[in-house]
């Protein structure tokens, strides 16, 4: 069975102080005593402690962002941390080869187990919500089933998977969880070319293990996972939670214009291969090009640039770029594929450079299970809360999970919409109403 925390090196206990103004600028309307008397299906203030504590790890205070990216030595310490926190409660755990952490109750049962899921690792400069908090919803639905004694027909289990984010191009966590990657996946390289399989081993791990994390479909019944929305909808519209019906599809490119580096002063506009100036006209090509070949939800993003050699005086002889593409339709995403490779190429030609680019992942849009769907609606129904059913503009587990087995997710409301900045929060008592239509729904589907 698992090691123990002190088996696991350093315990990743941190007593939390935090200033008064900065835990009410977490706070909400209520103060912590409201919360106390009000009868809920999940202990908030243990949730709290929970959410503000796995914040710390990974949090640079000046910038208050938090840089837990995958198999950095900060996501190593967030997964020793959940692993102590499922210790404390006498969980049985265990981290897999591809670093997924597992918590489970009623393991001695046969049938296939309910799974609740998400990541622990975040983008650099995260908030303290974005995967995390659906990680430690799904703890305290383990504790809660474990102090209520529920009489569970089939296991239920916590995990929290690995490079949610895709710092190695996909969902490396998940991926595995699933049979979907290759020893070739190993190798697949960071943005700043760093080696996956370098940096596991770097952190101790066994690289090759990830091969075994595969989880054959006939263990799963249904797989939930509970996670801020990172969109304005539910704030907007000042509603508790969203059931989700499908998930946007995407593919990530990694681009590169090659064209020629020269003297700043001495290369007259009209004789120059400016791989610099590929990149803008692309940019400034993406609405068009959406607006031509997309839908509404269909996204393009660059988010990181690099111009080489760099030199303010030197005409850029080469630009590498990310290109990040969404829809939820996978005709619409052909589509795209297609309309911003002939984009590239003809700017390509007309400015006298080369082009090449690299999918680094893609990841098919999904529907989620209308049987789940249902079953939560009936629960948030039951639970009085304000909901509505809503698709996903961002990539989840979930839809790696829902190529084995039958997946629904609850979003609660980004502040303003914001996300994968520090400023990302949720209300205190939104969070509540999730954790709890999270938690009711996975009780109903563990002892029915
Ligand atoms: O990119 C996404 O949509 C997710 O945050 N990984
Ligand atoms: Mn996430
Ligand atoms: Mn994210």
């Amino acid at each position: 069975m698992p090691a123990n925390s002190a088996d696991r090196g350093v315990s990743w206990r941190i007593i939390v102080r935090f200033s008064l103004d900065e835990f009410q600028l977490f706070g909400d309307d209520r103060n912590m005593q409201d919360t106390l008397e009000r009868p809920t299906g999940v202990d908030l203030e243990r949730l709290k402690h929970d959410i503000l504590e796995l914040g710390q790890i990974g949090r640079n205070p000046e910038d208050r962002g938090i840089y837990r990216m995958a198999f950095t030595e900060a996501d190593m310490a967030a997964k020793k941390w959940l692993q102590d926190r499922l210790d404390d409660f006498d969980i049985e755990n265990k981290m897999d080869g591809a670093g997924n952490v597992i918590g489970v109750v009623g393991s001695d049962l046969e049938e296939p187990s309910v799974i609740v899921g998400s990541h622990t690792d975040t983008v650099p400069k995260a908030g303290m919500l974005d995967g995390a908090l659906g990680v430690l919803c799904g703890l305290e639905c383990l504790r809660r089933l474990k102090e209520e004694g529920v009489e569970l027909k089939r296991p239920v289990e916590m995990i929290s998977f690995s490079d949610e984010e895709g710092r190695f191009g996909g969902m490396l966590g998940s991926e595995a969880f699933c049979g979907m990657i290759s020893p070739e996946s190993l190798h697949a390289t960071d943005l700043d070319g760093v080696i996956l399989r370098d940096e596991m081993e770097r952190r101790g791990m066994n690289p090759i293990g990830a091969l075994d994390a595969r989880r054959p479909s006939s263990s799963i019944e249904a797989y939930y996972e509970l996670h801020i929305e990172q969109g304005p909808v539910l704030d907007t519209a000042k509603e508790s939670v969203g059931i989700v019906e499908n998930i946007t599809g995407l593919f990530k490119w990694l681009v590169r214009f090659l064209g020629e580096a020269n003297h700043a002063g001495t290369t007259p506009m009209d004789m120059r291969h400016d791989a610099f100036g590929g990149l803008a006209e692309f940019a400034n090509e993406l609405p068009r090009i959406l607006e031509e070949n997309g839908s509404e939800v269909s996204r393009a993003t660059i988010g990181k640039a690099q111009i080489l050699p760099g030199a303010p005086n030197t005409v850029p002889g080469e630009v590498e770029f990310s290109l990040d593409v969404r829809d939820t339709n996978p005709e619409i995403l052909y589509e795209l594929r297609h309309a911003l490779r002939k984009a590239l190429s003809a700017i390509a030609r007309r400015r006298g450079l080369m082009m090449e680019f690299e999918e680094q992942s893609q990841i098919r849009p999904v529907q989620c299970s209308d049987l789940l769907v249902d079953r939560m609606e009936a629960q948030a129904r039951k639970l009085d809360l304000s909901y509505r059913r809503m698709p996903s503009g961002a990539a989840h587990d979930a839809q790696i999970v829902a190529q084995i087995a039958p997946i629904v997710m609850i979003f609660v409301p980004s502040r303003d919409g914001q996300s994968h900045t520090p400023a990302e929060w949720t209300d205190w008592t939104d969070i509540e109403a999730g954790a709890n239509l999270l938690y009711q729904s996975v009780r109903e589907a563990a002892t029915t």
